[in-house]
């Protein structure tokens, strides 16, 4: 039978189906989204959750005219099926195939790009201003998830909106979850409006509103109908309330909307956002205000699939799974452990031995591996939200007070808190730990996620202490050796597995500045090449080591394990002894590893060839795995092999 999502080529078509032919619709989105991300694995758990929300969004608005902004972006995948990429939509964060996030080269309906959490509300309220100063006449609909109101930047846009435009729709789309639980006392207001909705006036209009609409009295008999479970009957309430007016009060605490009214937002809510009528009939009735206005969609993580359901933190963005039963496959036994985890695990240690030693996450407890501190010790367990300024000025603020904070953040993330490292940390010299997962690609993820610029952007910064660690021993080795130094300490290690050696049950303190040699010149008469091989780019050099020796070199490879200081010592040794010398780094050549030996070398009137690899001056594609994107770019064994043979010549 044909479904009527193969009918949607573009959203016209949305205006077009009848409500039953939508829901119709919405189930066969749903059975997509479970199916066609099975194989590849994606954000399934927050798109199985927006269904509805954004069928009405489309059926209402008109993009590319209207402006869609869609906080993080990872809950695109539905609004992709609705305009234009259904194709497509199977190729999804593959090689070659759409972006997992929305993209505003890949449609004119991804009006703002993203991948990073908390901008939406601050680019929906830019272009509502450029709008207003440009006299047209389109709508902008932000929609945030109730995590985004755990970042700052959502709270700097609320508080620029009511002085710069009168015409805003801001959907808040409110499932009790981050990627974890969502926390904070934000979070604790929502669910006072949740679980005690006081009146606003806003209800009677919107009553008043809806009853014009041929469909409207449908929408709201769906709307009071309170059998269908705790959300329908949480819009019942609120609506079944219009007989006996309380309005909020501007005391808040018992679940009034005075947060949003004072911000200058009126106030919708809580409906149930898997409600297709009433979600049509609210968005209906929000074009036409002439006020700014939140709705607060109250929608399931996970919403038609059970195991979703059960599990959102697993399914709110995963590997392949079973569609039927949302089983995945466990690790093959032997296999090496993931980075994440290694680092969750030393910090227990540390913890247990130091007892001013804690741990922070930004919301990302099973990202960072944080969540086994939490488990082993959860007073000594922060997670302070989608947060990443905050949690680095709070460990700052710690470390005034004699604590060590480890601070678990990814290195891309860790971007946003840039001036609060300068400012707050190495300014002050402080001996915060920062432990920055996913240095190098997040392959499937793409450019907003890819960790390569880390180096470059604390290379700079003076008192930084800054390491690689070529393997998992070494990231645990680093992180003590971290919680002796005086000093701020930044450890940048890979997503995914580490390379499978046994971590030492007693850790070694490294050398601050000294580099491991790995591998000696021969010394056997044969051309000289030093490979300097940072991170995970160490067990590619020793790789690429054999095959040069098996053509005829003599080569030393030298594990630099600190980018910062730099060990000036022994790559010159190496860089003298040799007649060329490599650098190859997970990172952008610019400013980065490589550089930093250009300049030591350069410095010390050493004039070796120096052969850069590194990822180039782009912003890097995403892929299906890194490897596709390594061998593209040259971080490889053949690139370095062939870079090698081609400077002396050889075939
Ligand atoms: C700056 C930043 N920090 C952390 C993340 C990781 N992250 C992606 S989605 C997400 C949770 C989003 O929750 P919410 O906005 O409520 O949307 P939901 O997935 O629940 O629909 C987090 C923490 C990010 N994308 N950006």
């Amino acid at each position: 039978m044909s479904r009527y999502l193969d009918m949607v080529d573009g959203p016209q078509r949305v205006k077009e189906f009848t409500l039953n032919q939508l829901q119709d619709l919405a189930a066969e989105i749903r059975t997509e989204l479970i199916e066609g991300l099975s194989k590849g694995g994606g954000h399934l758990g927050p798109n199985l959750g927006v269904v509805e929300l954004t069928i009405a969004l489309h059926r209402v608005f008109e993009t590319p005219t209207d402006k869609f902004v869609w906080d993080v972006s990872h809950q695109v995948y539905v609004h992709k099926l609705l305009t234009g990429r259904r194709d497509r939509f199977r190729t999804i964060r593959q090689t070659g195939g759409l972006n997992g996030f929305a993209l505003r080269t890949e449609s004119e309906h991804d009006s703002f790009g993203a991948g990073h959490a908390g901008t939406a509300l601050s680019a929906a309220l830019g272009m509502a201003a450029a709008r207003d100063r440009r006299g047209s006449k389109e709508n902008v609909v932000c929609i945030f998830g109730d995590a985004a109101l755990t970042n700052g930047i959502s709270f700097e846009a609320l508080n620029n909106l009511k002085p710069t435009t009168k015409k805003f729709i801001g959907i808040l789309n409110d499932n009790e979850w981050s990627i974890a639980k969502n926390v904070g006392a934000v979070s604790e207001y929502l669910n006072k409006l949740i679980t005690n909705p006081s009146y606003n006036k806003l209800a009677r209009d919107f009553e008043n509103f809806v009853r014009r609409f041929p469909k409207g009295d449908i929408a709201l008999k769906l709307a009071h109908k309170a059998e269908e479970g705790v959300k329908s009957a949480i819009t019942g309430v609120t609506l079944r309330q219009t007989g006996s007016l309380v309005e909020a009060d501007g005391r808040g605490g018992q679940g009034s909307p005075v947060l949003f009214e004072e911000m200058g937002l009126r106030y919708l809510g809580p409906i149930d956002g898997h409600n297709l009528p009433l979600l049509i009939s609210t968005l209906e009735f929000a074009k036409q205000c002439d006020h700014p206005i939140v709705i607060h969609v109250l929608t399931q993580k996970g919403k038609g699939f059970d195991a979703a359901l059960k599990h959102p933190e697993k399914f709110h963005g995963l590997g392949p799974y079973n569609a039927q039963t949302g089983e995945t496959l466990p690790a093959k036994p032997g296999s090496p452990p993931q980075y994440q985890d290694v680092m969750g695990q030393t910090a227990v240690r540390l913890c247990q031995q130091y007892p001013a030693m804690v741990g922070l996450t930004a919301a990302m407890p099973s990202g960072t591996g944080m969540k086994h501190l939490e488990k082993a010790m959860p007073d000594r367990y922060i997670d302070v939200g989608i947060a990443e300024e905050h949690a680095v000025i709070f460990a700052a603020g710690m470390a005034t007070m004699g604590y060590r904070p480890i601070v678990a953040i990814y290195s891309s993330f860790l971007q946003r808190a840039y001036d609060c490292i300068h400012h707050d940390v190495c300014l002050q010299d402080l001996p915060v730990i920062f432990c920055m997962d996913r240095a190098g690609l997040s392959a499937n993820d793409g450019p907003t996620h890819h960790g390569i610029f880390d180096i470059a952007y604390l290379r700079c910064l003076p008192n930084v202490i800054a390491m690689a660690p070529a393997d998992e021993d070494e990231l645990a080795d680093m992180m003590f050796t971290a919680a002796q130094a005086p000093h701020p300490t930044f450890i940048r290690y890979p997503r995914g597995a580490a390379e499978g050696v046994p971590v030492k049950a007693i850790p070694q303190i490294l050398e601050i500045g000294v580099a491991h040699v790995t591998r000696k010149f021969a010394q056997n008469g044969k051309r000289k090449v030093a490979l300097f091989g940072l991170g995970p780019m160490h067990a590619i050099a020793i790789k690429a080591a054999d095959r040069l020796e098996a053509k005829g070199f003599d080569v030393a490879v030298i594990n630099p394990r600190f980018t910062k200081p730099i060990d000036a010592k022994t790559h010159a040794e190496y860089a003298r002894g040799a007649e060329l010398v490599v650098t190859l780094e997970d990172h952008v050549l610019m400013g980065g590893y490589g550089s930093a030996v250009l300049e030591s070398l350069g410095e010390q009137r050493i004039t070796t060839p120096v052969v850069r690899i590194g990822w180039p001056d782009q912003f890097v594609e995403h892929a299906t795995t890194q490897d596709e994107l390594r061998a593209k770019y040259g971080l490889s064994v053949d690139n370095t092999v062939a870079q090698v043979k081609a400077h002396f010549g050889v075939v």
